[in-house]
């Protein structure tokens, strides 16, 4: 009698044992989903009285007064020279846009595949990473964060939360001016947070002074190889993967906007 209600407890527990730890690696991911990040590489960035004018020339104000950051982190491939690459960029903001002014050197710029929804990964690309409220946590399929993956033609592609590659045009709009092999790109990013759905009518974030934003910078370089070469990213990732902006937000830097 007491050996059956022994197995009688441990059927019990063995069955209920999976949907509780279900329930709590459940509940786990949903939490940090959100406000899972830790800030680093905390950087200011300012106001512009003037915009930017998108021609792919360096020459606005608003240029003059920001500094340099370095495109300097190897995220994926073997190490390159400064024939193959060399990057940096500057950050700017007003209420209706983040401006972003890219200086990239490399030796060949190559658009294997015309179509934009492709393994637009492997072709030259700038990806942009964007978190409008800096949740960090988990952006792969949903737009709690983006991945904009900017072509040498100009069109913006991330993956959609029916996980199939989208345009995003009207995300983000670019110039690029190339001479030799320096190319200056000048973005100007409309910001939208998780709400964002695409198909419908959707509210761009109006930008204001010390509010934070998640943002991480990379180039994908490839000069005529099957798969991308290298992925340069802005900031440094910890740990033997470093290809993990487009999975998760918590590796963005951050960035404050202030006056
Ligand atoms: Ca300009
Ligand atoms: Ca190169
Ligand atoms: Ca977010
Ligand atoms: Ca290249």
């Amino acid at each position: 009698m007491n050996i059956s209600i022994v197995s009688v407890l441990l059927l019990f527990l063995l069955a209920t044992t999976p949907l509780t730890s279900n329930d709590l690696s459940t509940g786990k991911s949903a939490t940090s989903q959100k406000s899972s990040k830790t800030d680093h590489q905390i950087r200011e960035v300012k106001r512009a009285v003037i915009v930017p004018k998108l021609d792919g020339e360096m020459d606005d104000p608003a240029w003059k007064e920001a500094i340099w950051y370095g495109l300097d982190q190897r995220w994926l491939g073997e190490p390159y020279t400064f024939t193959d690459f060399f990057g940096r960029y500057k950050l700017v903001w007003t209420p209706e846009a983040l401006y972003l002014l890219v200086e990239i050197k490399d030796d060949l710029l190559y658009d294997q595949n015309k179509d934009p929804l492709k393994l637009w990964w492997d072709d030259d690309c700038v990806e942009i990473f964007i978190d409008a409220d800096n949740s960090g946590g988990g952006h792969q399929y949903s737009n709690n964060a983006f991945a904009y993956h900017v072509a040498l033609d100009g069109n913006v592609v991330d993956l959609g939360a029916d996980k199939k590659p989208l345009l995003y045009n009207n995300h983000v709009t670019t110039k690029r001016v190339t001479k030799g092999d320096v190319s200056i790109w000048e973005f100007e990013i409309i910001i939208y947070d998780e709400t964002y759905k695409e198909g419908i009518v959707n509210d761009p974030l109006i930008l204001t002074e010390n509010q934070k934003l998640g943002f991480a910078l990379a180039y994908n370089d490839n000069d005529g190889s099957q798969e991308r070469e290298n992925f340069i990213g802005s900031v440094f990732i910890p740990g033997e993967d470093k290809n993990l902006g487009w999975i998760n937000a918590d590796v963005f830097g951050t960035i404050v906007l202030k006056e």
